[in-house]
């Protein structure tokens, strides 16, 4: 027992030691002129990072979907006008919707580790409108863009 905990002390540590915050802000329009938008879209992340959603415009929130992340990883809710974080624990993709406005394409794609292998499960999740559409397109630019 003891030793499980410190070596579950000693990962835990080695992760948070490298591990990032990115924040992306829910925005009703970006710089260039675009509405209802996450300000990043294709968001790469690695194991132990948190993603921070920030509630910088109004009436926006940012919430996983039901199938559309990896295995394991636990989902999120966010409230609206309320900043909610992502603690990434797992590789693959999440896809992340703004309730109010996923139909007018409001979404982000989380790629961690470079790992796209559960891009079909995130196709196949309950994902709608433009925000479907827009999933397919970040899956796409995922693929042609790995780093
Ligand atoms: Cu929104």
């Amino acid at each position: 027992m003891y030793k499980l905990l410190s070596a579950m002390f000693l990962i835990g540590s080695s992760v948070s030691a490298l591990a990032e915050t990115i924040e992306i802000e829910m925005l009703t329009k970006n710089d260039a002129g675009d509405r209802m938008v996450f300000s990043e879209e294709l968001v790469r992340a690695e194991v132990g990072d948190v993603i921070r959603f920030l509630p910088t415009d109004r009436s926006h929130n940012a919430q996983s979907v039901k199938g559309a992340l990896p295995d394991g990883q636990k989902s999120f809710r966010g409230k609206q006008n309320k900043a909610v974080e992502y603690l990434v624990t797992e590789t693959g993709l999440t896809a992340v919707i703004c309730a109010p406005h996923q139909t007018m394409g409001m979404v982000a794609l989380i790629v961690v580790g470079n790992d796209l292998s559960n891009a079909q499960q995130v196709l196949d999740a309950r994902l709608r409108g433009k925000g479907k559409d827009k999933i397919k397109a970040l899956i796409e630019q995922a693929q042609a863009t790995q780093p």
